[in-house]
């Protein structure tokens, strides 16, 4: 795993949290196993997870009773993933073929559905209830997300607050539940908890923005998805919201056919990034990254905080 190999204690931890993740995972129905395991093993910056175990070190407890809590945040992430691929028709994630297009939209329904459900049974079997409640939320919010970003395809009139609103809800609400829920578990008091939570959606918002940009100027063999397929799908993400600020006629009019090919999405990406759209995100990201440091800067100090700032650093600067 490349994201973590600068941080080798972390990575050692994640090695575990996959263990986990791919016992959880395993069926003795062949097919469904076929696809687990297929979905368990296809890598994955395990950037949740990361954060859950970041957010465990602020507190006493041994990190081993957090592992199935970290490989439950990954395996939400998982689900909600597996039937985004579904919505958005993609056809590479992670590098490899999606479940729905390598083994069809209809398993890839029923593998989603088994773990999301794998989810809570971990859950209840190790936790108590108050990761539940706080995870159920989180994902409530994802869906709430991806449905107020589905509504709005095509709309050339959206601000940025309303990016920022959907982002909130889709991206930053599980991490940053990803890393509250960990501290809480390894006894944390709550202000910590409710500190690490506003810190993981600033530097959610940052990472989404990142996503967005990767989809406009990423490198496909390391972002390892199609390219462009935010726009194909209508999604109009923030460095095309900024260009569309400066009203440029030329823009205006490739955007006018409502739908996209290949060439037309290169266009567009191009002009895009004329505007300054791609620079304009970047620089948002980097105002979340900036204050997310700097409510870090303000925890105790300890492993777990240098760990958190490492991970703000490194999901700003990252590739994939
Ligand atoms: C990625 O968004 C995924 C978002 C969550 C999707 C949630 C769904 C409903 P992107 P990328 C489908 C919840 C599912 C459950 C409860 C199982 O911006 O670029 O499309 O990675 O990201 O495709
Ligand atoms: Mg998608
Ligand atoms: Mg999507
Ligand atoms: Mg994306
Ligand atoms: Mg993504």
């Amino acid at each position: 795993n490349s994201f973590w190999q600068d941080n080798p204690r972390m990575m050692n931890h994640l090695f575990e949290v996959n263990g986990v993740i791919e016992q959880s995972m395993t069926v003795k129905q062949e097919k469904m196993n076929e696809i687990l395991q297929d979905l368990a093993k296809s890598g994955g910056k395990r950037v949740r997870p990361g954060l859950c175990l970041i957010g465990a070190g602020f507190g006493a407890k041994s990190f081993k009773s957090i592992y199935p809590l970290a490989a439950v945040v990954e395996m939400l992430h998982l689900a909600t993933l597996v039937h985004d691929d579904i919505i958005d028709d993609a056809t590479h994630r992670r590098g490899s073929l999606t479940t729905q297009k390598k083994y069809g939209k209809d398993y890839a329904v029923y593998t989603g559905d088994y773990i999301f459900t794998k989810c809570f049974e971990l859950l209840a079997k190790n936790y108590e209830l108050h990761h539940m409640r706080e995870l159920s939320r989180a994902v409530s919010r994802v869906c709430v997300g991806e449905i107020e970003q589905f509504d709005g395809r095509f709309k050339t009139h959206d601000s940025v607050k309303k990016y920022l609103k959907i982002v909130g809800a889709k991206t930053s609400a599980l991490l940053a539940t990803s890393l509250a829920i960990g501290a809480y578990e390894a006894g944390c008091d709550e202000k910590l908890c409710r500190k690490l939570g506003k810190i993981g959606l600033h530097l959610g918002n940052a990472f989404q923005i990142i996503d967005d940009i990767l989809d406009y100027k990423g490198d496909t063999s390391r972002v390892g998805k199609t390219l462009g397929n935010d726009l194909k799908q209508g999604y109009y993400t923030l460095p095309l919201i900024y260009a569309l600020k400066t009203d440029d006629a030329h823009l205006n009019e490739l955007l006018s056919k409502g739908h996209y090919d290949d060439a037309d999405v290169q266009k567009i990406i191009e002009r895009v990034d004329e505007l300054g759209g791609i620079d304009q995100a970047l620089e948002l990201a980097q105002k979340y990254t900036k204050k997310s440091l700097k409510e870090i800067s303000a925890l105790p100090s300890c492993q777990a905080r240098d760990d958190l700032e490492w991970i703000v650093k490194k999901l700003l600067k990252r590739d994939h």
